[in-house]
């Protein structure tokens, strides 16, 4: 593969495939089909687009190669890189601090510098991968100082950044050791964008507070001799490709199954999550229970599906054993043989599977204590065509902004959340049809394909 050649380059920490090693000892690639994956694809296969990231597999080689016109480059990472980086400052450090310290964050010296030198062996990759004055687009917190490490080593190059998670209030971004570093990481690139306007504002008090940035023109701070541009781009889902598989008569059908081996209760409640203390798991089955307790949740079963999600984090591992306590706690109170109230799946579903089960419920909860976006929240809404179900969503996902029509929630206080489920569970359906039809607007209008648009417009990428 020729050097520097690639004009349009995405770094995320993990490629768009799964390297897998087979007990036979040979490894093998294997697609890994994302959200971004699925918007980006056609703008880097129509120009000499390069992906550069993590295989997911530690202590294993892999040379870059070209599948289907898209360069793949792996950066390999070894099992200390894993759990010091990866593990360590992303997921034990960095997630927690930036979703409101809903869980403490640990800060070690130790897993800092693993991240400092993983963002600087990304940025070498990325310098021999980019062509000249080529645009390089970085995902996501794992990868914050590589805008700067980057720019360092290849100044022609036009650099944006997206953050996907939320950025904290500035109060509890101060208490990071490496608060200055990371901001004059970010501040390497062209453009930093976030989900919302509260990202931007609380990146840019910081970016004044903590470095030699200067506030410029609205949305905008100088830094360095240059200009950096901030901004809100709210991500989207393919939501025409997901309305289409939820209308297909497959998904149909087996959304009448589901609800038949559920034994046709009259409602169905819905909550789809990756296994993470982020997303108020615990919220939602205390408030079902408590509608159960005070016998005012009629003839209703919930569906609470639970991905796994990085398994060897010890929070996890906690929060799992008190969700799982709760369930069997729920249904040792509240269920008849063969029928429980309550089904608990630790599962990944194939997306089609996922798409039966947005279309089977009728009230679809998703309670963060604090979320980037949501997708889940879009997705149920694309699902249904048929203009049925309820949207019950925490205030704190930034989907709350755009999805105004659902049942917005407190997840911090029970009583709130209870009474909303209620209401979604006795909404008449007049009410509800309006309130989906109104979702559906925005959710199909802006897609993910308009998300990356806008940001790569405002990054000044040519279309
Ligand atoms: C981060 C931010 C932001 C879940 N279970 C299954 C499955 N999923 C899919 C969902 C959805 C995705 O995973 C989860 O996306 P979310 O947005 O809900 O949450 P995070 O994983 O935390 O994503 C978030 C996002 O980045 C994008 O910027 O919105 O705020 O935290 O697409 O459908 N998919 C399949 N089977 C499952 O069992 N096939």
């Amino acid at each position: 593969m020729a050097e520097q050649s690639a004009e349009f380059v995405v770094v995320a920490n993990r490629l768009p495939v799964d390297l897998e090693k087979l007990p036979d000892g040979t490894q093998r690639w294997k697609r890994s089909p994302g959200g971004l994956v699925t918007a980006l694809e056609p703008m880097l296969r129509s120009r000499e687009g390069a992906w550069v990231g993590w295989p997911g597999l530690a202590d294993a080689e892999a040379e870059p190669f070209v599948e289907d016109g898209l360069a793949l480059h792996p950066v390999m990472l070894t099992a200390r890189d894993v759990e010091d980086y990866y593990e360590g400052f992303s997921n034990g450090t960095l997630w927690p601090l930036y979703h409101d310290v809903v869980a403490p964050p640990a800060f070690h010296r130790h897993w800092w510098q693993a991240y400092v030198r993983v963002n600087k062996r990304f940025a070498e990759v990325v310098a021999e991968v980019a062509a000249p004055n080529a645009t390089v687009w970085i995902q996501d917190y794992q990868l914050q100082l590589l805008p700067a490490e980057l720019r360092a080593l290849r100044p022609d190059l036009r650099i944006g950044f997206f953050l996907h998670i939320p950025f904290p209030p500035t109060e509890l971004y101060q208490q990071l050791p490496w608060r200055k570093e990371i901001v004059e990481g970010l501040l390497g690139a062209d453009l930093v964008g976030f989900h919302t306007p509260g990202g931007v504002r609380n990146f840019r008090w910081l970016a004044t507070r903590f470095t030699d940035a200067r506030p410029g023109a609205r949305n905008e701070v100088s830094y360095d001799g240059r200009t950096v541009k901030l901004g809100a781009f709210p991500i989207s889902i393919d939501s025409a490709q997901l309305d289409e598989l939820s209308r297909t008569p497959e998904v149909q059908q087996r959304a009448k199954e589901i609800r038949n081996d559920l034994g046709n209760p009259e409602r169905v409640i819905l909550g789809v999550d990756r296994l993470d203390y982020t997303k108020g798991i615990d919220v939602r089955l205390r408030a079902f229970e408590e509608l159960l307790q005070e016998d005012r949740a009629g003839d209703t079963v919930m569906i609470q599906l639970a991905t796994p999600s990085r398994e060897r984090v010890e929070h996890y591992q906690t929060m799992r054993a008190g969700i799982e306590q709760s369930v069997g706690r729920i249904n040792g109170t509240f269920a008849r043989v063969g029928h429980p109230v309550l089904h608990y799946l630790h599962q990944s579903l194939p997306r089609d599977e996922l798409a039966a089960f947005f279309v089977a419920a009728d009230v679809m909860l998703v309670t963060p204590l604090r979320d980037g976006m949501n997708l889940v929240a879009k997705e149920y809404v694309a699902c249904r065509s048929d203009l049925g179900g309820v949207l019950v969503l925490s205030e704190f996902a930034g989907a709350a902004i755009e999805l105004k029509e659902s049942v917005l929630v407190n997840p911090h206080d029970t009583d709130g959340v209870k009474n909303a489920l209620h209401r979604a569970l006795t909404m008449p359906a007049d009410e509800s049809r309006k309130r989906m039809r109104s979702l559906r607007r925005q959710v199909l209008a802006y897609d993910v394909d308009r998300w990356a648009r806008s940001f790569l417009d405002a990054l000044g990428l040519p279309s």
